[in-house]
């Protein structure tokens, strides 16, 4: 057995068994080896910021760590985008990334860089093999760094020879650590602010975004009056009808200030102290109003919905009902196609137990209220700021949920980082629906160009925040990679098009004029 084989024979003992890939000669021994060994799903993707993005994506929804196979400084480079996305959602990643062989390097030949210094702004843990005998156990530490509460991602670095020669066998994959438990004392502080009869906020983030953790944050809410919200963007959370709702902070900076004004108590479960995405001329960096008192009831690698369970055992509430979400879902939406008419058409149409990846920047601004009480979902965002994210997680979000169907909603401009995911949807026959929001404008930009203060804006600046000119056809684009495609001009033909492509097995892609 060579060290490429003993590395996949590691992963798959880890459980780590899809791997996406995009391969160059530096990485061809760890392709042979996938046919020698049974158990790893692999997946091409045609850029590495696909590659990365549905490696976040699978991780996100499967509840375990992927694997992405990358070529040397510049195939991770390619992918750093999306993997800097995943870093801050704390996904799970093992990057494989192979280099030179050892003997080889000192002689400059044309793909060799500093492939360390590249991994490292996005790597909580990061190791070059020096030999083939020690991938194995290299592969087991990855595996180990990456499910250490709360998750991140850690580099391989693979030189060739590591790779083809002689290696001992796969190693043992330590237990999953757990996290840990909160102390009393976050306990007791929460408990004050939450009885102090003051307004008080539960942030909630990570695990305490799924079923339960929203279960017992609702309860609490229910018992002291408090308010339940998430962040801005968050990696996974769990909504629809019959669960309990939290809304998230806007992403506009007035609009947030105005949604957390009043707060006197800000209990963190998970998340962070709310900071605007930007600073803004004259405006606060943190959103908090002055004087607020920030409590931390738990840190992201801590156990979250023990420290909720805890907190509502001291405080009673238990036993009290959570208001669910149940508004009336809204009726299909006709005529003009607007944000708005779109928010209701998609609350009325989200298939049960789908999972929607939002990239929809201006348009879906307003999607969360018509979706609260939605077929029960999962709704998915892009916590790192970078786009280019949606259409790569939804393909990995679909390999990790087969039964499920995946629904993007996209801009047109972040669908042109990454477009490629089409590719790999279709060949892989994943169940995706991508609905690309074709405003032909980088539209959020002009609203910044103003929160900015920036003045005299003229033709140069606002061309470089339009995208039209010539006008994407992404129906066109998306039937070249195999994804059958419609455009519609109007909310019934979006009705139509929408509720049959999310019936229909295998991708498809509607463009929706704006
Ligand atoms: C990697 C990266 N490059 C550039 C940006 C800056 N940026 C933020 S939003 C945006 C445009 C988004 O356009 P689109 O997806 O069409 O949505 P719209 O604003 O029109 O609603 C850009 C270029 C970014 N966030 N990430």
């Amino acid at each position: 057995m060579n060290g490429a084989e003993s590395l996949v024979r590691t992963l798959v003992a880890g459980k780590v068994d899809v791997c996406f890939t995009n391969p160059g000669t530096s990485e061809m021994h760890f392709v042979a080896a996938l046919d020698r060994v049974d158990g790893m799903r692999c997946v091409l993707g045609l850029f590495e910021g696909v590659v990365t993005g549905a490696a976040d994506g699978y991780a996100r929804m499967a509840d375990k760590p992927a694997a992405t196979l990358l070529h040397l400084g510049p195939g991770l480079g390619n992918g750093l985008a999306n993997l800097h996305n995943a870093q801050r959602a704390a996904t799970p990643i093992i990057n494989i990334v192979g280099d030179h062989a050892t003997y080889h390097r000192r002689h400059d030949a044309p793909l060799t860089s500093d492939i360390e210094t590249v991994a490292r702004s996005v790597s909580g843990w990061q190791r070059t093999s020096s030999d083939s005998r020690t991938v194995a156990a290299d592969a087991a530490a990855a595996i180990a760094a990456v499910t250490t509460p709360p998750g991140q991602i850690a580099t391989l670095i693979l030189p060739a020879d590591t790779a083809w020669n002689e290696a001992d066998g796969a190693a043992t994959v330590a237990e999953r650590s757990k996290p840990v438990r909160i102390g009393a004392d976050a306990v007791a502080e929460a408990v004050r602010a939450l009885r102090s009869g003051e307004p008080a906020l539960i942030l909630l983030a990570g695990r305490a975004l799924r079923h339960n953790g929203l279960d017992l944050a609702g309860r609490i809410a229910a018992r002291t009056g408090a308010r339940v919200m998430g962040q801005t963007f968050n990696a996974r959370m769990e909504r629809g009808a019959g669960r309990v709702p939290a809304e998230r902070i806007p992403y506009p900076i007035d609009q947030a200030l105005a949604s957390l004004k009043g707060f006197r108590h800000f209990i963190l479960v998970g998340a962070k102290p709310p900071v605007a995405f930007f600073a803004y001329p004259g405006k606060p960096s943190l959103l908090s109003p002055e004087g607020a008192e920030i409590h931390v009831l738990a840190r992201p690698e801590e156990d979250l919905v023990h420290a909720l369970e805890w907190l509502a055992d001291e405080l009673g509430a238990r036993g009290v009902d959570p208001l669910l979400a149940a508004d009336a879902v809204p009726q299909p939406a006709t005529g003009k196609i607007t944000p708005e008419s779109l928010g209701l058409s998609i609350g009325a149409l989200i298939p049960d137990n789908a999972v929607i990846i939002d990239e929809a920047i201006t348009t879906g601004r307003g999607f969360f209220a018509p979706t609260r009480s939605s077929r029960p979902h999962d709704w998915v965002q892009n916590m790192g700021g970078s786009i280019g994210f949606a259409m790569p997680l939804a393909t990995g979000a679909a390999i990790a949920c087969p039964d499920r169907r995946v629904i993007t909603l996209e801009g047109d401009g972040s669908a042109m980082y990454t477009v490629q995911a089409l590719w790999t949807q279709a060949r892989e026959s994943l169940d995706v629906t991508t609905v690309i929001f074709a405003n032909r404008s980088y539209a959020v930009l002009r609203h910044e160009l103003a929160n900015v203060g920036a003045r005299n804006v003229g033709r140069k600046a606002l061309d470089m925040l339009d995208i039209g000119r010539p006008d994407l056809d992404f129906v066109a684009l998306s039937r070249g990679m195999g994804v059958p495609a419609s455009r519609v001009e109007t909310m019934e033909e979006f009705n139509a098009q929408f509720a049959a492509g999310v019936r229909t097995p295998g991708p498809n892609l509607i463009e929706v004029a704006l």
